[in-house]
């Protein structure tokens, strides 16, 4: 597979030469690729007789595509993203680079011992065949030193930054193969490693090894971890180095490429699409300044135009705890030149609305990208937003939201239309035929093609066929079996045996509080006492559920750590009680990752998407779970609203209160104003009793609802997540009405195709056409 992929990726860059058109390039932090080998063999359809041949030799192609270890670099939603729409890249024959960093070190493994969450290193480069080094690319790249200014004989200033410590970035590439096509597009990661004059060799000779071995460590340790936050800034030194020292790499290596086609600089924009996912690699807007003035010696408004006219910024959160800052102290001492770039771009900047908002001093201390805070800090977010052509959010909501709460004051100063949406999308190649074979085969039968995979609108072909008994029976059979390999791997990995039959209500992705699992579990607990509080023949009637979680908490941060203790302790709880039995199951996945949720999407009967409303900018396993036929409960945030229009509200479980009126709701609890709901007081009392375990473990969790303000407002969502739960139970008794609802469901996710949403950023956004690469 390596061999070919490497044929295709040599005839794709030689094409991409050859037309030199403008090329997108993807800056992003993170890319969650999860394992490839099944990917590519499905991507390049050579599955079937690899699988044929591979039997011959006496193995089992399942067996041998677990052996792989996931390419976990990334987080979650962020980095999930940017892999999909690698894949969507190359399918739809764009041509396109993604740039990161190659992290020794992945996202930690999750083990869960005595029922909390334990972090262990991700080594995941011991075997690697999808990564080719590439040692004869590198660059230089300097952190700290000053800057020396001087004027030339001509009267003009140049500034030099100089004396600072040298680490040298090596490029390592990674084949992206499009799916049915021929284009294999590239992902460069970079390494970091001593400079050659760095590491240095006299010293080692000498005997002085500990100092000599300590600048290579330095060096290293730049690519050597990937930051475990989820939806949170920590404003880490080394982390903005990682920042510098990717941006860098990455512009030098598109700068390079651009000037071997000899255009003119202001060709730039018409060659060159940067896309920055998020904030994270909003350096590049100063780096690109600092290369075009500095040492190509454009003036500054040739520059800033061509800078202007050459990035775009996707915004994936509103959060405020996640919105990039960098102090000011931290920044000049690292990279002295560029503070002093962003000094300029503020003030003239400034100066501009100056001009328009005449007096209005107010509104220049509100947009300045610096804050005045103390120490004083860099807003990266709007550093972004000054510096790019396009600002995009990722679903409706989220998009109209940036409009109306955090970027507000650029509606001003900008006009609306340099904000835009472009609602997140899933790639149905990895999350519908590799995750779920059964079912894509099926659709395949059906629509009597599998040309749904290229062009996802065609599962509208299903629709007429959802009250079909024969259809039907088929329909729920693949999810039988989809249940039926989950209900194995728990039973293997937990000892915890479940019924395939029961109702599948799983709530997988990075444990927040704004996601709420912790209303998941109290809601868990109520069903608990409810079912203990029934007679034997009420119970008889009722709906058998396991309920199933899983996802990593970020290591520092102990609220999400204890709620997961408090799922494991229901866990602990509900499954050994006699009087509850098979009724209710409770489980916690160990590790969660991109391997994991391929084989959880297609066993749902429901899933959870139940973020405090206007918390969660998309989210995306939502589309991949109604894509595999489960049903949604959620409320309505970002990405389920858009679901809800195409699927329609009958088959969608929302609850909760709206967006708009959150900050009432917080106000009310902030002044004492709400009486907790009287199922979860219960479900506190319970709690606070020790029927889960000592109960000051679960303190803060309890605190958070009441002295803490219900931040969350989970309080405030309770009585309707339980009465909607209750719906659910009713819909999930007849089997024909559910089993037409998700055929139904399924064939109108068209939408939600990553494929759709790349080419809305390439005809938006990018200006950028696809290259056909011959066979
Ligand atoms: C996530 C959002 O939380 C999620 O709703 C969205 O679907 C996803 O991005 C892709 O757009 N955000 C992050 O993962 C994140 O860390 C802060 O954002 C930088």
């Amino acid at each position: 597979m390596r061999d070919r992929l490497i044929i295709d990726w040599n005839k794709t860059q030689q094409a991409h030469t050859l037309v030199d058109q403008k090329r997108v390039y993807y800056l992003s932090l993170e890319f969650l690729m999860g394992r490839t080998l099944d990917n590519a063999m499905l991507n390049q359809r050579i599955k079937d007789v690899a699988v044929e041949g591979i039997s011959e030799l006496g193995f089992r192609m399942e067996d041998l595509i677990d052996q792989e270890h996931d390419a976990a670099l990334g987080n979650g939603g962020l980095g999930r993203l940017a892999a999909c729409f690698l894949d969507s890249l190359a399918t739809l024959n764009y041509p396109a680079w993604g740039y990161g960093l190659r992290y020794r070190y992945g996202i930690f493994k999750q083990e869960i011992i005595d029922g909390y969450q334990v972090e262990v290193p991700d080594y995941w480069l011991d075997f690697n065949p999808w990564e080719f080094p590439r040692h004869d690319i590198t660059v230089d790249i300097m952190f700290y030193g000053y800057v020396r200014r001087y004027t030339e004989e001509d009267g003009t200033t140049v500034n030099v930054w100089e004396g600072g410590e040298v680490v040298q970035a090596v490029a390592y590439d990674v084949p992206i193969p499009g799916y049915d096509t021929p284009t294999t597009n590239n992902l460069r990661l970079w390494s970091s490693k001593p400079s050659t004059g760095e590491f240095d060799f006299q010293k080692f000779n000498s005997g002085d090894y500990e100092s000599s071995v300590r600048d290579q460590q330095r060096a290293e340790t730049i690519s050597a971890v990937l930051y475990p936050n989820d939806n949170i800034d920590v404003g880490k030194e080394l982390r903005l180095k990682q920042q510098y020292f990717w941006v860098a790499a990455s512009l030098h290596d598109i700068v390079r490429r651009f000037k071997k086609s000899h255009r003119a600089w202001t060709d730039f924009p018409l060659q060159v699409a940067i896309q920055l996912n998020d904030t994270h690699p909003t350096l590049a807007i100063v780096e690109l300044m600092r290369i075009l003035v500095d040492k190509e010696h454009l003036d500054w408004d040739t520059a800033w135009n061509i800078v202007t006219e050459t990035f775009g910024y996707t915004n994936h959160t509103v959060l405020p705890e996640a919105l990039e800052k960098w102090s000011v102290p931290l920044f000049q001492n690292l990279l002295p030149r560029h503070l002093q770039i962003i000094y300029d771009i503020n003030l003239f900047f400034l100066q501009s609305v100056e001009r328009r908002f005449p007096k209005d001093r107010e509104l220049l201390s509100k947009v300045s990208i610096i804050e005045e805070s103390n120490p004083q800090v860099i807003r990266m977010a709007y550093l972004a937003i000054i510096g790019s052509k396009k600002v995009n959010g990722v679903a409706e909501l989220h998009s109209d939201l940036i409009k109306t709460t955090i970027f507000k004051d650029f509606i001003k100063i900008f006009g609306p239309d340099k904000f835009t949406n472009v609602t997140n999308g899933v790639t149905p190649r990895r999350w519908l035929h590799q995750a779920n074979p059964r079912l894509s085969a099926l659709i395949s039968k059906k629509l009597g093609s599998d040309k749904f995979l290229s062009d996802l609108n065609l599962l509208s072909g299903l629709e007429k066929f959802a009250d079909d008994k024969e259809f039907q029976k088929e329909w729920m059979d693949v999810k039988y079996q989809n249940k039926q390999r989950l209900a194995k791997y728990i039973k293997d990995t937990t000892g915890i045996s479940v019924d395939p039959n029961a109702l599948f209500d799983i709530q997988v992705k990075r444990i927040h509080e704004y996601k709420r699992q912790q209303m998941n579990i109290f809601g868990v607990i109520s069903r608990y006492l409810s079912l203990k509080a029934m007679t034997k023949e009420e119970r008889a009637k009722q709906v058998q559920r396991v309920s199933i979680f899983g996802g990593k908490a970020a290591p520092g941060y102990w609220m999400a750590k204890t709620i997961i203790r408090l799922i494991t302790a229901v866990s602990e709880v509900v499954n050994n009680d006699v009087d509850i039995g098979d009724l209710l199951k409770v489980v916690f996945i160990e590790d969660y990752n991109v391997s994991k949720a391929e084989f959880l999407c297609p066993a749902s009967d429901l899933s959870e998407h139940i973020s405090t409303a206007g918390t969660e900018a998309s989210g995306t396993s939502n589309m991949k779970f109604v894509l595999n036929g489960g049903l949604i409960i959620g409320t309505c945030d970002g990405a389920n609203i858009e679901i809800t229009r195409e699927i329609g509200e009958e088959r969608i479980f929302l609850f909760g209160n709206l967006a708009e009126d959150v900050e009432d709701l917080r106000h009310a609890h902030r002044y004492g104003k709400t009486a907790m709901d009287p199922a979860l007081k219960e479900v506190c009392d319970e709690i606070e009793k020790g029927t889960f375990g000592e109960p000051g473990v679960f303190a803060g969790l309890i605190h958070a609802l009441t002295d803490g303000g219900d931040y969350y407002l989970v309080s405030d969502d309770f009585a309707s997540y339980l009465s909607t739960h209750k719906l659910v139970d009713e819909a999930f008794k007849d089997t024909a009405a559910w089993a037409h609802n998700t055929i139904v469901a399924v064939s109108r996710m068209g939408f939600f195709t990553s494929d759709r949403a790349i080419n809305e950023y390439a005809d938006e956004i990018w200006n950028v056409d696809p290259v056909i690469v011959g066979k």
